[in-house]
């Protein structure tokens, strides 16, 4: 009997098998049988980016490769499981992954195959226009209104919770779309956007109290998704008028908005945040239903998300209230609801969730941790809630540091002494992807 053929591992994170793909099993068959793991959704958005293959499609042109003897699917982006179950003689991957958060991968690789003396073979990684084109043509395909407009649902059903983070411009945008980061032996990022009314005001130099129309809002999505792929979730604050909402929520949902989230607050909208510091008018559950069942009933896909946003608990009307609205805003076609809550511990918050989640499993529920700020995702995803939104964390990180410059320079007559906390210029000129 003749030696064991050879085991030879790739995992693949991608949509499309493009020359740099075929490169590395063409090399890998000389090493022996290969076998490709195909990443499962769940690890490609946290990875990657949102395929826009399903996982079948994906596995079937891999096996349709004729490099390739077999097909698994791989669950994890660390190798750990992988590499203990098939122990392949040899993992096999370009050599792009030597730094930045790829590296944490190759890391893992390398100690995981030296468990049972595995090899690692790194070759070229081939990046030419071709491959270049290929990967642009699929961002592009991720940013365009039809396919960025059901990606929340779509994320709501695949990921145990969906991190979305506050965004006000095109720069905050680039900041929710590229920031990953290696840790707990996995690499995260972002699934969402949240527009605020917060911060959108407040960039502007505007309180928030609806002063910033839907035009100038509509301006700050567009430059959002000019340079983004990932779903947006809008702040659409009271909604308006019944009669303006309908055409609002028709251009949103044509622009590929994903979500608006619209607060049952009537009249001179103030800041949850303020409570019953200043005066708040709570909508009548009827008015308010009905300007969720006006919108549902103007849209014209399934995929676009009205989650009507509750108040009771901001102006201390009790918990019986709230849930007796949330009822009420399902029950008018409401396709989630979040509860907002200032209080500096979780408890009304996990008590609503638990109760409502128990009725209604299947309706998102949207939270908003500002004040309670010490809850973490795990503890809210096992309250039933399926969105969080930190609502306004990158305006105030930007505002003091940007206060302190501007002090710095006063003082010290001359930009010397805060250079060393800010972005070399180097930097900023390549931040932004150039066409
Ligand atoms: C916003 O970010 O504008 C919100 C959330 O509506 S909060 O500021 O907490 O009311
Ligand atoms: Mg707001």
């Amino acid at each position: 009997m003749g030696e064991r053929r050879k085991i030879v591992y790739t995992c693949f994170c991608t949509d499309i098998i493009h020359e740099g793909h075929r490169n590395v099993l063409r090399e890998a068959q000389k090493y022996g049988d290969v076998t490709v793991g195909v990443l499962c959704d769940a690890e490609m958005v946290r990875y990657n980016r949102f395929p826009t293959r399903t996982l079948e499609e994906r596995v079937a042109q891999v096996k349709a490769l004729p490099e390739v003897a077999h097909v698994i699917v791989q669950k994890e982006i660390m190798y750990d499981h992988v590499l203990a179950e098939l122990q392949p003689d040899y993992v096999i991957h370009g050599d792009n992954w030597k730094s930045g958060p790829d590296s944490a991968i190759r890391r893992n690789v390398i100690e995981n195959l030296a468990h049972y003396g595995g090899r690692l073979i790194e070759v070229p990684y081939t990046y030419n226009e071709a491959v270049k084109k290929i990967d642009d043509r699929v961002r592009e395909q991720l940013a365009m209104p039809e396919l960025r407009r059901g990606r929340l649902r779509r994320l709501i059903n695949m990921i145990p919770i969906v991190k979305s983070i506050e965004v006000h411009s095109g720069l905050t945008g680039l900041i929710a779309e590229k920031t990953v980061v290696e840790h707990d032996g996995g690499l995260d990022q972002f699934d969402a956007m949240w527009i605020s009314s917060l911060c959108d005001s407040t960039d502007r130099g505007k309180p928030d109290i609806e002063l910033v129309d839907m035009t100038s809002r509509i301006r700050t999505i567009d430059d959002v998704m000019d340079v983004t792929t990932k779903p947006i979730i809008l702040d659409a604050d009271t909604g308006g008028l019944i009669e303006h909402f309908v055409y609002n929520v028709r251009t949103l949902e044509r622009m590929g908005v994903s979500a608006i989230i619209v607060e049952d607050k009537t009249g001179l909208k103030k800041n949850s945040l303020f409570g019953t510091e200043v005066t708040q008018t709570q909508d009548t559950i009827e008015h308010f239903a009905a300007k969720i069942a006006a919108g549902k009933n103007v849209q014209r896909t399934d995929d676009f998300m009205i989650i009507a946003r509750i108040e009771s608990l901001i102006l201390e009307k009790g918990m019986d209230d709230a849930l007796a609205r949330a009822r009420a805003y399902t029950t008018a076609g409401a396709d989630g609801i979040m509860i907002h809550s200032r209080k500096k511990d979780p408890a009304e918050i996990f008590e609503f969730c638990d109760t409502f989640h128990a009725e209604q499993p299947d309706i998102p529920i949207v939270v908003v941790p500002t004040s309670y700020n010490q809850v973490t995702e795990q503890e809210l995803t096992a309250h039933g809630v399926k969105v969080v939104i930190y609502a306004n964390q990158l305006m105030r990180s930007a505002f003091p540091a940007m206060e302190t410059a501007a002090k710095s320079i006063l003082v010290h007559h001359r930009a010397k002494e805060i250079d060393e906390q800010l972005m070399p210029i180097k930097q900023i000129i390549t931040l932004i992807d150039e066409l």
